[in-house]
């Protein structure tokens, strides 16, 4: 790998924070990798709390700037080091528009609405509190919702416009993490998902991840 300026992420062994492990190693960036864990102690540390007063993960600092938000820290390696080529309707003011809609979409609808549910009422429930309903109709509405946002058409190659980018990035993590819980994907999500999977950076990016 090639001389970079100072990477440091913290953060490994969930969806989230695969989606900076791989966006770095798509753009073939050297870092600093501080595999902490969420639920572990590691993100209450007082020392911890000066970097995200969030205390969670993942954080990126880059010569300095802290940067949280897994999506955030995505977009802002990719802006900032380059390495991902663009097709002509991606940088279109409609393929900007389309790309902040999925961005919302996204992170919103599947990730915040449906899976984070799912994990605080499941996994964490002995924080959150059990609520089998709460849990049921959010794998319900996960369901709708992919087949709703996406029209098949946008899964035959990548999701946005036809050059890879962190929008890929972001639904395997959201793919990934649903199949984790047990959400049965449609067979187009299944195929889109397994070809993410055979990219190399995929797979470097889920070895950096490992907690
Ligand atoms: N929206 C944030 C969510 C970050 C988040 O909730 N991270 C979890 C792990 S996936 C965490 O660090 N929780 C704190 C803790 O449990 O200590 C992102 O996408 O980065």
């Amino acid at each position: 790998m090639s001389q970079q300026p100072e990477l440091i992420v913290w953060g490994a062994g969930t969806s989230r924070t695969l989606r900076v492990h791989w966006i770095l190693a798509e753009l073939n960036l050297d870092y600093d990798n501080r595999r902490i864990g969420p639920r572990t102690g590691e993100t209450q540390t007082e020392a911890y709390k000066a970097i995200n007063p969030k205390a969670k993960v993942p954080v990126l600092s880059h010569d300095g700037l802290i940067i949280s938000e897994s999506f955030a820290i995505a977009r802002y390696l990719r802006r900032t080091f380059g390495g991902l080529s663009t097709d002509d309707t991606q940088l279109s003011p409609e393929g900007v528009a389309r790309f902040d809609e999925l961005a919302s979409f996204m992170l919103m609808e599947l990730d915040a609405t449906s899976l984070y549910i799912i994990r605080r009422h499941l996994d964490l429930s002995q924080i959150y509190g059990e609520a089998p309903n709460a849990v049921s109709s959010a794998k319900t509405y996960f369901l709708k919702m992919l087949g709703e946002g996406l029209p098949k058409s946008a899964l035959t190659e990548f999701v946005w416009g036809r050059c890879f980018s962190e929008l890929d990035i972001l639904l395997t993590s959201i793919l990934d993490w649903a199949d984790a819980a047990e959400i049965v994907l449609p067979e187009h999500y299944q195929v889109y998902r397994h070809r993410m999977h055979q990219r190399p950076a995929y797979r470097l990016g889920k070895t950096n991840n490992k907690a």
